[in-house]
């Protein structure tokens, strides 16, 4: 899969040359590309933004640098990339999405830093691949680039071959819409806490309940939101 990233800050992604997704890159089953925002830009300050048209706080950033990044990075590539750009006003990026979007051969994320980018950038970069507008949750960040790396990291768990058992993508918190059941590991009683003995008793039937009703539980208690939809 190949991933490029614009951003303002590209030493934040440095931190994906580590663990298993940094592994990835290096045997070749992540192709990931950082580019620098300002790098597109032609004036002395190397200018991304500029104060919003109608009047408000912030800065907006400009479009000309999105435009002349997204034509060198996306040009006339033969697969229509999946552009996303994260924004706190995007559709929620769930497990479901990570699913989908594992499987595009080609994804580009373009990170907004100030109150947002020029609205006509979603437009143009429409005509350059598949554009999703995605959001972590219903909080604020000061820009994309953290989440991105969320993304990214959920994303390319998910590409075969990035993580070394397949079995364990499975049984995890969302896969199956509700959370994940409690884990335990020797020794059988630790600080004066057992283990549940089900869990040793060899009974692979009531084991499969057990966590069952484990997952069930917990997520009615703490999110039954999933259990409504
Ligand atoms: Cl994707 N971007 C920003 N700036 N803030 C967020 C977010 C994204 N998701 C949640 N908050």
């Amino acid at each position: 899969m190949r991933i490029d990233v614009v951003s303002i800050f590209p030493t934040i992604f440095d931190a994906l040359e580590v663990s298993l997704l940094g592994k990835a890159r290096q045997s070749g089953l992540l192709d990931v590309q950082v580019h620098d925002l300002r790098a597109f830009t032609h004036d002395r300050h190397r200018t991304v933004d500029d104060t919003p048209y109608g009047g408000g706080a912030g800065m907006v950033m400009k479009p000309e640098p999105w435009g002349e990044a997204l034509d060198a990075i996306v040009g006339e590539a033969d697969p229509r990339p999946v552009i996303v750009f994260p924004s706190p006003a995007g559709e929620r990026f769930t497990q479901s999405i990570a699913r989908e979007l594992s499987t595009a051969p080609h994804l580009v994320f373009g990170c907004g830093r100030y109150e947002g980018i020029d609205e006509r950038v979603f437009d143009y970069a429409s005509e350059l691949g598949d554009v999703r507008l995605l959001s972590l949750g219903d909080y604020v960040l000061n820009g994309g680039e953290v989440a991105v790396m969320a993304m990214i990291e959920a994303i390319g768990r998910l590409v075969p071959g990035v993580v070394g058992n397949p079995e364990s993508l499975v049984e995890e918190s969302h896969e199956d819409g509700l959370l994940e059941y409690p884990s335990f590991t020797k020794p059988a009683t630790w600080r004066e806490r057992e283990v549940p003995p089900v869990l040793l008793s060899g009974n692979h039937g009531a084991v499969a309940r057990w966590r069952r009703e484990q997952q069930l539980e917990r997520t009615r208690t703490r999110r039954p939101d999933l259990l409504a939809d």
